[in-house]
């Protein structure tokens, strides 16, 4: 915790100043958050993007098949929003599980405002 110099308006005798130290209220800052986007291409099949939402992002097929067609018709989606760390791992994740496949499929985050 921050501590905070008070300096007092009494003197010593010989010219030094008293001073006290109190506690400030506590900044607790919270950490910021990322969105997960999933960008559209015209390779990667639906059903694997469907896999990839259930999988890592823990929809089921009905919510899944949904957001994938989001991504399809308007190009990009927020797939869920994380921590930097949990974010970058769910990047990573689809990344790595994407090229293990072929698939152009693409996965980036971003600070959300
Ligand atoms: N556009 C792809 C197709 O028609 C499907 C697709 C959906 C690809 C979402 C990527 O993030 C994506 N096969």
């Amino acid at each position: 915790m921050k501590l905070r110099h008070i300096m007092m308006s009494d003197k010593f005798d010989d010219d030094r100043e008293a001073s006290v130290v109190v506690q400030t209220r506590p900044k607790t800052k919270r950490p910021p958050l990322y969105k997960v986007l999933l960008l559209n291409d015209d390779y990667t099949p639906m059903e694997f993007v469907v896999h990839i939402l259930e999988r890592f992002f823990g929809m089921n097929h009905a919510q899944a098949f949904e957001v994938m067609l989001t991504v399809h018709k308007r190009g990009v989606a927020v797939v869920g929003v994380f921590s930097h760390e949990i974010a970058e791992t769910k990047v990573g994740q689809v990344m790595d599980f994407a090229r293990r496949h072929q698939h152009p499929l693409q996965c980036t985050m971003e600070k959300e405002d």
